[in-house]
């Protein structure tokens, strides 16, 4: 439907299309994993960002127009993601909220700059991600840099440990945060005794348990998702292994810790500040509540947030031009329920700040001695 509709406008005479109706909406699309092995993190960032547009036309939309979402599933594909990116292009969509997978929100990058639209990941931390200089990309996190830094600081600095051993999933997110844990473990005068990766589907770790085993490692570090990080940090812990597990934001959701159950004891994710106990978010996990009928995921609301400051700044320069909208985005700082935002000239936080999460009474709390 969508590429009919495309190919008829490419067919009509300059004065016809002249004369064709301003869209009554604004089309505003909502892209990320929904279903796969990341679909619960992906969704519920997803339908944090539903919920904010919700709000907005409750109050009449933005610039007078109702705001319509076109929702589509990544799958966590970089390859789905161009699609969805080509399909949201053709939709007319004015802006992207997405990808969650940074892999996907690089993929697409290129596409939503060349058609002149503004693209907000919630949760993309990749530093490639806005390296590239694109002029539309932004994100309402950090970056691995800073993530991959912070796990460093905690081994070495608080743990006091100096023999690490990491794992990946080889992607583009778990990947870059363990070559970036490798390298600031090793620039404290840390050494890291083994450095693997496994593909993102697999699921028997005992071949790399054996080698952390044999490693003498004082601490095991997971680069990747909660869908491998639970059974992992389970397998690590039926082989004896109770060295601390420490991983990363893609483990900062419950199903990770209803995985993990019983084997919670030293375990650590790191994260963005609590926003739970936030005055200014308890309205929101609220509506979350009542509107899915489950609590809030760990970036419902970043998904929350990176829409309000998407239609803020819509408002602000009364345009839906990505030239005009960036300028507004990169000009101002913006109130939202994790506090006031501001983004620097790469459209990345102007400040991040990364905590280190334990699990106390099955729920992940912020560590009271995060460095
Ligand atoms: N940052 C958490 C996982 C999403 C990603 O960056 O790939």
């Amino acid at each position: 439907m969508i590429l009919t509709g495309v190919a008829l406008v490419g067919c009509q005479k300059a004065s016809d299309q002249a004369a064709a109706p301003a869209p009554t909406t604004i089309k505003i699309g909502l892209a990320g994993a929904q279903t796969g092995s990341d679909g619960q993190i992906g969704l519920s960032m997803l339908n944090g960002s539903q919920i904010a547009i919700d709000e907005w036309n409750a109050k009449g939309g933005v610039l007078g127009k109702k705001i319509e979402t076109v929702v589509l599933d990544d799958e966590a594909s970089a390859q789905k993601a161009v699609t969805v990116a080509q399909s949201l292009i053709d939709s007319g969509v004015v802006a992207v909220i997405g990808h969650f997978n940074s892999s996907c929100s690089i993929a697409a990058s290129q596409h939503y700059n060349d058609a002149k639209i503004i693209e907000i990941s919630p949760g993309s931390t990749n530093p490639t991600y806005t390296d590239q200089g694109f002029p539309y990309t932004f994100r309402v996190c950090g970056r691995d840099d800073q993530q991959g830094a912070t796990i460093a600081t905690f081994l070495h600095d608080q743990l006091k440990l100096n023999k690490i051993a990491i794992l990946d999933d080889k992607t583009t997110y778990g990947e870059g945060l363990a070559n970036v844990v490798k390298k600031s473990f090793e620039e404290k005068g840390g050494t890291v005794v083994m450095f693997q990766g496994i593909g993102k589907d697999d699921r028997d770790f005992r071949a790399n348990i054996a080698v952390v085993k044999g490693s003498g490692a004082e601490a095991f570090v997971w680069g990747g998702m909660y869908g491998q990080g639970g059974p992992l940090c389970v397998q690590l812990r039926q082989a004896g292994l109770n060295i601390p597990f420490v991983s990363d934001d893609g483990c900062q959701d419950q199903a990770f810790i209803d995985t993990v159950g019983g084997n919670a004891e030293n375990v650590y994710v790191s994260f963005g500040k609590d926003f739970s106990t936030l005055p200014a978010a308890q309205p929101f996990i609220k509506k979350y509540k009542d509107t899915y009928q489950r609590d809030v995921g760990s970036y419902s609301a970043y998904g929350y947030d990176a829409a309000n400051v998407l239609l803020t700044a819509i408002d602000k320069a009364q345009s839906t031009d990505a030239d005009k909208v960036a300028a507004v985005l990169k000009s101002q700082p913006f109130d939202t329920i994790l506090g006031k935002i501001e983004f620097d000239s790469k459209g990345d936080l102007k400040e991040a700040g990364y905590v280190i999460w334990t699990v106390k009474d099955g729920k992940l709390q912020v560590l009271p001695s995060t460095p």
